[in-house]
């Protein structure tokens, strides 16, 4: 017997598959459309584990369904354009262009080489000037729609990357990629208008039941919408406006000192040229540079500066001090707050601190609170006390009427916010999106014209490290006007490469389409994407960016849906020696290896059967072993058959029963498994134990002539449905039993119902001692079911038509015992 040489089997199938485009679009039947889609990789120059896990487990979905007949999408492509590669670029000394395509290249190799089922033939590049031609159309439409905008604005630098970084690059103060402290700057930039489609992204989440539960929270608090009241504070000198934003007008009453944030133009205007000046600019500057997100986090120990103005409560008319804190931020609300320190633990903290009066305006019902004796906030509900005509009222009442209140005495109004920001989207950078603007002394901004896009790399740069590389190409910058032909300057800031992930599963549809960015009508019949399958940190950017840039192109009237993933799963981590597998820890098991030790198949089995895909999978040398064990098994036990079987002229004969009942139990449960509830490690397990069954079905009935039908049977069945996770082995021994066509395509065969009904047992019949019959009974039959399959035999009435029973007796499963008298 030859051996199980799964190199060679890996590559002979890879060819014939490619040379054949077995998984080119359209293979699949003419059956309903599925879109499956995997994240698509950063081309970082190898695939890891959480790759192969990923695709691994959307691989066999594809193959499943594509085997039931569905139109089945499956594209690869590559995320290609972003930061590495221009840090590759300063490290090596070479273009990001050639770095990106070498590893491109290298990825692909690495991942044809794994088996997955890929159609190819749609394979996309972000960084291919037909893909990012799109980006710049795409943005230059929002700019004609107001959604994609130019302002100055406090952003996050990182002094390191010479970059700007948006809030969420921001990990606890420093760059998410080179961990230094960023600081605050002040520069004109570019904007995307998501926080006008707030509303619609946050109703959206409610239909979207094909998603985790976590990831629409997390997305349902990125969004942040409070309702409240907008209240109008006046300024006691001048009688100013000076608005706030609270979600609990119901503790108006309570305020007894407002607060600015230290970033409000307000602060340093209302301290110009007084005793306060000194202090509070001091204060200030020490505090706007520091991370927003420590600084008003909640163990954060919160100071301020009064500023020597006071303000005046509008319910109350008392005039209260204003103070500038750190706990304030300026991007939310008005950027200046009422502060109630009996009901807010925040303002709490800083009423005492600074000595500042705590006035109780909620009592929990029945009860009453001393401000003295008090050691935090009451942040609960309760009964409203002194606060005028609204005393006595349970304040969730409260809320609405000082808010109708307000609104009467023309003082506020009603009011949601948003924690949602626009996403800023420019960058300093060179390996982006050339964001298609000119600016013209005369014209101002002026878009460049359709007909010039893309805007393309200029090859004449240096790559230094420091600030943005396309800013020293000299051909670069000059631009004439496309409006007065005068001399002007292009943009040089490049777009966020979150921009190119939020449509590039639309591109897919029509990867080559040149009119638009994509084909309206393939589209239309492809999406939205079925089943999405990627990494949990994508939780919120990409995916909501995503959500937006669908609704954008809506709008745009380039497609239908508003949705682009109807279901998505997170997998899990790949967990080595207790922490998740990363380079900067070293224990990386590189999938190369794995695949020259092991084979593609044993790896993939493996990854599919070592946990659940949404859990975490801690990698095992031992359980690889076990995966490429049981392969082996697998080769062992069908390879002589297979030979077997082409020599006898196959003889015609029933299936056996039992043969039959494991193989239409196994495909309810593979089916199950892995198209409906991705569990594909049970789906695995499953047919680990069929190799079993069959192993023990071969001893006790041997190979002659008799058995091999049923061999055969159980045989084809079991590589079809192990070619989801093993596909070149299965595909080998597929065509050693002399099958014609691939085992990947395949119609995948439909279970009878009645045979995955539970097993049977035999039950022996005894009538006054002495065995009468044997009967099959479904496995577990209770009592009366016994007795009635008993006295229906026609040799146990023959012992029992004379008698009358008196005794009866029942063994599940094994025996029924009658005593006539
Ligand atoms: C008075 C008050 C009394 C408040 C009380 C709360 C409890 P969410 O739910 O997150 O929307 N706030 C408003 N703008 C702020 C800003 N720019 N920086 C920091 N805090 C700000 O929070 C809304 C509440 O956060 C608002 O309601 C305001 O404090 C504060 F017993 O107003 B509240
Ligand atoms: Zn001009």
């Amino acid at each position: 017997m030859r051996d199980y040489d799964f190199t060679a089997i890996e590559t002979g199938w890879q060819k014939r598959w490619e040379e054949s485009g077995a998984f080119e679009r359209g293979n699949g039947g003419g059956g309903e459309k599925y879109y499956l889609l995997e994240m698509y990789p950063y081309p970082s120059g190898k695939i890891h584990m959480g790759h192969v896990r990923n695709y691994t487990i959307g691989d066999a979905v594809a193959r499943l369904l594509r085997m039931q007949g569905f139109d089945v999408l499956y594209p690869m492509g590559y995320d290609a354009l972003g930061l590495p590669a221009e840090n590759a670029a300063i490290e090596n000394n070479v273009n990001p262009r050639d770095w990106t395509l070498q590893c491109i290249a290298g990825m692909e190799k690495q991942q044809r080489r794994m088996g997955w089922s890929y159609d190819w033939s749609r394979k996309l590049s972000t960084c291919d000037p037909e893909y990012y031609r799109w980006n710049q159309w795409l943005f230059l439409r929002m700019y004609e729609r107001g959604l994609a905008y130019r302002r100055e604005a406090p952003i996050n630098w990182c002094p390191r990357c010479e970059t700007v970084l948006a809030n969420e690059q921001v990990v606890a103060g420093a760059c998410w990629r080179c961990d230094t402290k960023v600081e605050v700057r002040s520069l004109e930039q570019w904007f995307l208008r998501i926080t006008q489609y707030a509303e619609e992204l946050l109703a959206g989440l409610d239909a979207l039941d094909g998603w985790p539960e976590r990831v629409r929270v997390m997305q349902k608090n990125w969004i942040g919408k409070s309702r409240g009241a907008t209240v109008n504070f006046r300024l006691k000198d001048t009688g100013e406006t000076l608005p706030v934003f609270t979600t609990r007008p119901d503790t108006l009453y309570g305020a007894t000192f407002m607060v600015f944030a230290p970033e409000h133009p307000k602060v340093m205007e209302l301290v110009k040229g007084t005793d306060y000046e000194k202090p509070v600019a001091a204060f200030v500057n020490r505090v706007v540079i520091e991370d927003r997100f420590l600084r008003t986090a909640e163990d954060r120990e919160k100071e301020g500066v009064y500023i020597g103005r006071d303000a005046i409560n509008p319910l109350t008319g008392e005039p209260i001090p204003i103070f500038t804190a750190n706990f304030v931020l300026m991007e939310y609300g008005t950027g200046m707050i009422m502060a109630v320190p009996a009901h807010d633990q925040r303002d709490f903290e800083f009423a005492r601190k600074y000595g500042i009066a705590v006035r109780v305006v909620i009592v929990p019902p029945g009860e009453s609170l001393d401000p003295a004796a008090m050691t935090r906030a009451y942040e609960g509900e309760g009964t409203m006390v002194n606060s005028g005509a609204f005393s006595g009222l349970h304040n969730v009442e409260g809320i609405e009427r000082v808010t109708r209140c307000l609104e009467e005495k023309g003082i506020g109004e009603e009011s949601v916010q948003y924690k949602l920001r626009d996403w800023l989207v420019s960058r300093q950078r060179y390996w982006g999106t050339i964001i298609p603007i000119i600016y013209c002394d005369d014209c101002g901004v002026v878009p460049v014209p359709e007909k010039d896009l893309p805007v393309e790399f200029p090859t004449d740069v240096e790559f230094t490290g420091r600030g943005n590389p396309l800013a020293t190409s000299k051909t670069f910058a000059a631009a004439a006007c496309p409006k007065c032909g005068g001399a002007a300057r292009r943009e040089t800031d490049t777009m966020d490469t979150f921009v190119d992930s939020s449509w590039y599963y639309f591109r897919f549809t029509s990867p080559r389409c040149r009119a638009l960015p994509f084909d309206k009508e393939q589209a239309r019949y492809w999406m939205p994407v079925d089943q999405y399958i990627g990494g949990i940190e994508h939780a919120i950017l990409h995916l909501f960016y995503s959500r937006f840039f669908t609704r954008v192109m809506r709008d745009l009237g380039l497609t239908e849906h508003s949705e682009p993933f109807r279901k998505l799963l997170c997998q899990g981590m790949v967990i080595k020696d207790g922490a998740k597998m990363s380079k900067s820890l070293g224990n990386i098991v590189d999938p190369d290896e794995m695949i020259e030790k092991y084979g593609a198949d044993t790896c993939r089995l493996f990854i599919l059967f070592a946990s659940p895909p949404e859990k975490d999978l801690e990698w095992s040398d031992r359980g690889i072993e076990g995966s490429h064990r049981f392969l082996k098994r697998t080769w062992r036990a069908l390879l002589p058959l297979a030979e077997k079987w082409r020599e006898a002229s196959p003889p015609a004969g029933a299936i056996d029963l039992e043969i039959k009942r494991l193989v239409h139990k196994t495909l309810k449960k593979v089916t199950g498994d892995v198209g409906v509830r991705m569990h594909h490690n049970t789906a695995v397990s499953a047919l680990m134990e069929f190799l079993n069954a069959f192993s023990g079905f071969v001893k006790e009935k041997g190979t002659g002539p008799g058995a091999l039908p049923s061999l055969k049977y159980a045989a084809d069945h079991f590589l079809m449905m192990l070619s989801l996770f093993a596909p070149h082995v299965s595909e080998e021994l597929w065509r050693e039993f002399g099958n014609e066509g691939f085992v990947s395509l395949q119609p995948w065969p439909r279970w009878d119902e009645e045979l995955t009904v539970e097993e049977t047992v035999e039950i022996a019949v005894q009538v006054n001692g002495k065995v009468r019959d044997r009967l099959r009974l479904p496995k577990g039959a209770g009592e009366d079911e016994a007795f009635e399959a008993a006295l229906a035999s026609a040799r146990i009435r023959k012992y029992t038509s004379d008698g009358r029973i008196v005794n009866r007796v029942y063994v599940p499963n094994r025996l029924v015992s009658i005593v006539v008298g």
